[in-house]
This record gives C-alpha cells, sequence and structure tokens, in this order.
C-alpha cells in the first residue's frame, strides 16, 4: 500500500493495487480509514474511488439539492441480475419513479399492520426450530436461521409464496444462488487486469439465470392462482401443500400460500401509475420481485445476527430488554404480540439500531454530484463524479463519543439522539432513495428478537469472536448460540 496526500484538498491517495480489496472491503476500507482518515480516495489497478466517513461531509452529500444516489461499481455489477429494479435502477430511469410510486403505499407504516400476522407466522416457525434444537442439546446457526426466516417472511408478506426454508436441511436453494451473485458482485470490483474471468462470469450467469426462473415461478404461482396446492420452487425438491395445517400448526413446506389482500405482487400486477394510468410490464415486475426477495431479507437477517451477538456479549443490555418484554408479556409461553405492542418495544428496538450502528449490514452507499461543487470546500468534484458514504465508519465518528466500538444502546435513549447530527447515523441510506423497507425490516426484527429473548437464554458456548463475513453485505460469520429456557432467575 502506498500513500500520497494530495496538496490541494488534503485527501490522500491510497493505493492498494499490491494487496488487492481482500475478501473483506469494507473492512479494509475501516482500516484504512484509521490509519489514513476519515476522506480517502483510494486506487485500484488505476481506478480511483473518493471514500467518506467524516459525519460534516456527509451531511454536504445527503443534501438532495447538490447530490443524487450514485449506482456505483458494487450496483453495477448488482445490476447485471437485478436490472431496473428499484434498488439498481438510475435516478432518471423512467421506471424508477413509477415503481416507487406504486409501491410507497405498500411501505408506509400502516401498511406493516397487514404484514404482522405473516411476520409472527414465520417468526413462530424459528422458534419451533430452536425449540427442537434447545430439546436436543444442539446449538443453532444464528445467521443461517435468521435467514430462512427473513426469507420466508418477504415471500410470504410480499408476494403469497412460501420458500419453507425451515424445512430445508440446507436453506433454500434461492439464498445459496443469491449470496453466490452477491459474491460475484463484489469480488468482480478486484478484479485484475490480464487475468481470465470466464469461468465465475459462466458460474455466476448460471446462478442469476435460477434466480429469475424461481422469480417467475413466484410470479406465475399468482398468475394462475387458484390457490391450492404450491409447487414447489425450481430446485423441483420439496413436496407438500404450503399454508397452515389443519391443525392449525404452520408447515411451512413450500410453494403457493394464501397473500394478504394486497401485497407488492398484487400492487404491481394491478395498480396503475397514477400519473399516467400504466402498469409496469413484466421484464421490470421481474427485476422488482428479485430485486424485493434479496433487498428484503438479506440485510435483515444481518442485523438480528449481530443484535442477538451483542446482546449475549452484554448480559446487562440483554437483560434490559427482558425487562421490557417481561413487562408486556410476563410469563406467556407463547405470546401473542399485537401490532401496536411492537412499537412498544423502545430497547429492543434500541438494541437493534445499535447493532446498526456497528455493522450496517448494507455498509456503503455512493453520491453523485449534480454539479460541479466543493466537498467542505476543499474538495473538488465535476457533475457526475461521486463519492461512497463508508457507514460502519461513520457511525464511529468521534460525535459517537470516546468509545465508539462498544455495544451501547443508550446512544438511542431519545435526549442522546437529539444530541447528535441527523446525517451521523445512516443505515438505510439516505434521501428519496433511501431504503422504502425499513419499517418492514425494523417491525420485523424488533419483534423476532423481542420474542426470542422473551422465550430463551442464549449461550455463548464456543466462547464466539466476532468475525465479519462479506458478501457484499455483511453477516457475523459462524456465530452459534446454545439455548436454555429462561427460569425465574434469569
Ligand atoms: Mn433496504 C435501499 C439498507 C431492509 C428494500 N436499503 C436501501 C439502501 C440501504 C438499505 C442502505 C440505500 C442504498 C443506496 O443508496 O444505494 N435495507 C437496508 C437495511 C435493511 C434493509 C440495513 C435491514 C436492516 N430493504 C430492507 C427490506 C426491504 C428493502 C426489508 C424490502 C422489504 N432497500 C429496499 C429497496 C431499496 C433499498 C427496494 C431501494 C429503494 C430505492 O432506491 O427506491
Amino acid at each position: 500500500v502506498t500513500v500520497e496526500v494530495d496538496a490541494e484538498s488534503g485527501v490522500p491517495l491510497v493505493d492498494i493495487s499490491a494487496v488487492g480489496p481482500t475478501d473483506t472491503p469494507v473492512q479494509q476500507i475501516m482500516e484504512l480509514m484509521r490509519e489514513h482518515g476519515p476522506v480517502l480516495r483510494r486506487r485500484l489497478h488505476g481506478r480511483d474511488v473518493l471514500f467518506v466517513s467524516d459525519p460534516e461531509l456527509v451531511a454536504e452529500l445527503c443534501d438532495e439539492e447538490r447530490f443524487a444516489k450514485q449506482v456505483g461499481p458494487a450496483l453495477e455489477n448488482v445490476r447485471e441480475f437485478t436490472a431496473d429494479g428499484l434498488f439498481t435502477a438510475y435516478d432518471d430511469e423512467p421506471n424508477w419513479a413509477k415503481a416507487h410510486d406504486i409501491l410507497m403505499p405498500a411501505f408506509a407504516l400502516g401498511s406493516m399492520r397487514t404484514y404482522h400476522p405473516v411476520m409472527l407466522r414465520v417468526a413462530r416457525r424459528l422458534i419451533r426450530s430452536w425449540d427442537a434444537r434447545m430439546a436436543a442439546g444442539q446449538p443453532v446457526d444464528v445467521a443461517e436461521d435468521m435467514t430462512r426466516m427473513t426469507l420466508d417472511t418477504i415471500g410470504l408478506a410480499g408476494f403469497g409464496y412460501d420458500f419453507g426454508s425451515f424445512e430445508r436441511p440446507e436453506g433454500h436453494p434461492f439464498v445459496r444462488a443469491m449470496v453466490r451473485c452477491l459474491e460475484w458482485s463484489m469480488n468482480r470490483l478486484g478484479r485484475v487486469p490480464g487475468i481470465d474471468y470466464t469461468e465465475q462470469d459462466e458460474a455466476f450467469r448460471a446462478d442469476a439465470d435460477y434466480l429469475a426462473s424461481v422469480v417467475d415461478e413466484v410470479i406465475a404461482n399468482r398468475a394462475g392462482s387458484g390457490g391450492g396446492t404450491g409447487t414447489s420452487a425450481a430446485d423441483g425438491g420439496n413436496a407438500g401443500s404450503g399454508g397452515t395445517g389443519a391443525d392449525g400448526r404452520d408447515a411451512g413446506s413450500g410453494g403457493a400460500a394464501e397473500a394478504p389482500a394486497e401485497d407488492l405482487l398484487g400492487l404491481m400486477l394491478g395498480a396503475v401509475h397514477p400519473a399516467d394510468g400504466t402498469t409496469l410490464d413484466h421484464a421490470n415486475i421481474r427485476n422488482q420481485v428479485i430485486t424485493f426477495l434479496i433487498a428484503g431479507h438479506e440485510t435483515t437477517s444481518g442485523a438480528l445476527s449481530f443484535a442477538l451477538h451483542y446482546l449475549v456479549r452484554h448480559p446487562a443490555e440483554l437483560r434490559a430488554v427482558q425487562r421490557e418484554v417481561d413487562a408486556l408479556w410476563g410469563d406467556t409461553a407463547d405470546p401473542e404480540p399485537e401490532f401496536a405492542e411492537i412499537g412498544l418495544l423502545r430497547r429492543t428496538r434500541q438494541a437493534l439500531n445499535e447493532a446498526l450502528r456497528l455493522w450496517p449490514t448494507a455498509a456503503a452507499f455512493g453520491r453523485r454530484a449534480r454539479r460541479d461543487t466543493l466537498l467542505g470546500g476543499r474538495i473538488p468534484l465535476r457533475a457526475g463524479e461521486w463519492a461512497i458514504v463508508a457507514a460502519p465508519m461513520l457511525h464511529r465518528a468521534p460525535v459517537w463519543g470516546d468509545n465508539p466500538e462498544l455495544f451501547d444502546p443508550d446512544r438511542f435513549a431519545p435526549e442522546a439522539e437529539a444530541d447528535r447530527p441527523v446525517h451521523a447515523y445512516k443505515p438505510f441510506g439516505t434521501g428519496e432513495r433511501a431504503c422504502i423497507g425499513r419499517q418492514f425490516a425494523l417491525h420485523e426484527a424488533t419483534m423476532l428478537l423481542a420474542l426470542l429473548v422473551h422465550r430463551y437464554r442464549p449461550l455463548d458456548h464456543a466462547g464466539y469472536r466476532l468475525r465479519v463475513k462479506e458478501s457484499l453485505t455483511l453477516k457475523p460469520e459462524g456465530l452459534t448460540l446454545t439455548l436454555r429456557p429462561r427460569t425465574a432467575a434469569d
């Protein structure tokens, strides 16, 4: 790694070509920023990217008058399999505004009420699975089960489609193909000129085609839906009917399931744009479904996994969350959380916010200058040039106090929040391209975390040391826990 500081702007130019971006590029940027400060230009094989985590400069980048979302190199790669879906659409692509306008109502806070029963139903799948593990004295793989839970939730709530992930020892193949596609998107950023990557690209293409085939099945299930027996997703491996079994137990075994009145797919297939009366075309709907299946579960799963990790690591914080849920649900064996109760779970929500501070699972977002400008009065950006906000370091900036590595949910007490600059916390991006699924994610995650700490005493049986795995998003790698039932003493 070589470094030279630009005399005019004071921005260090750090050339990492000798080491490459490694398999943890976000953590590499964090290291570089710890060493060279909160603004730096990273050079890799002649390509330069400006990374920013200084809260004042980030506040400028979040000014929608001066900057807009940039589909940076990482998202350009994701675009290879999500095209003009909401996440990877260019600002000026007509389908972005169209899909945004059609789908917004489905993500208003009030709409969460319609997803709540489905979220609870899938939360119970995870609990049943964890009960069985507990009874057998076996540890649970946290990130894997959180991923099962979040995938089944977005599948059912968004598209009336049941991935039945808890019935599958290896999880749903959709998840593995998706993770490989995300890894391809990430690793492609570090390609060395002159090397042949045909093999990787062909494997990627096969995975992307498979994702598309699952999505076509999700759509076909609806289009021709008389409901009824579900066919399993494209691997052909899973028989059985979706939905709720006669004994009231939720079998969750794959395929079509009853959808809420107006879910995402219903909106996309039916709704006409308020302004021009047109609907989304088939190709775009396919891109949206694939986008939501990915964006709608991968990051939430990581957030839940980090939150549980930190609660286990900080027993006093775990007890604080347990006091909160106990006050609501007492020692009821199987609480029936109501929609409105989830909003009361402040302490649980604070723990999640704090986990997302330390490890914002979608760690970076790009901002493009709308016109020639000077960032911080000293860093020139031409119209069209862009910078990347590195959220994990923004979230460790001096405004967070002198021990930013400490997991401390009190940082999200209302008084503390009022004292902080508004742009110091950006786990969900910014502006009109900020996360559309934020309320969805927080409702789902808060409810599950609350139900888990209400029911179990989670134990670190293996002396786990946090390792953060990067596949474009972040997850704690290899986190397993054993579970005990709560007793009066804990
Ligand atoms: Mn989500 C955009 C983080 C959960 C659907 N999401 C973004 C962005 C961030 C983000 C950051 C902005 C990226 C950028 O500027 O380039 N999202 C998260 C996190 C969680 C999350 C940390 C969970 C925790 N996201 C969800 C869920 C859904 C979802 C759940 C769907 C149900 N997110 C989206 C979509 C976009 C997005 C769609 C793109 C919105 C747009 O550009 O119009």
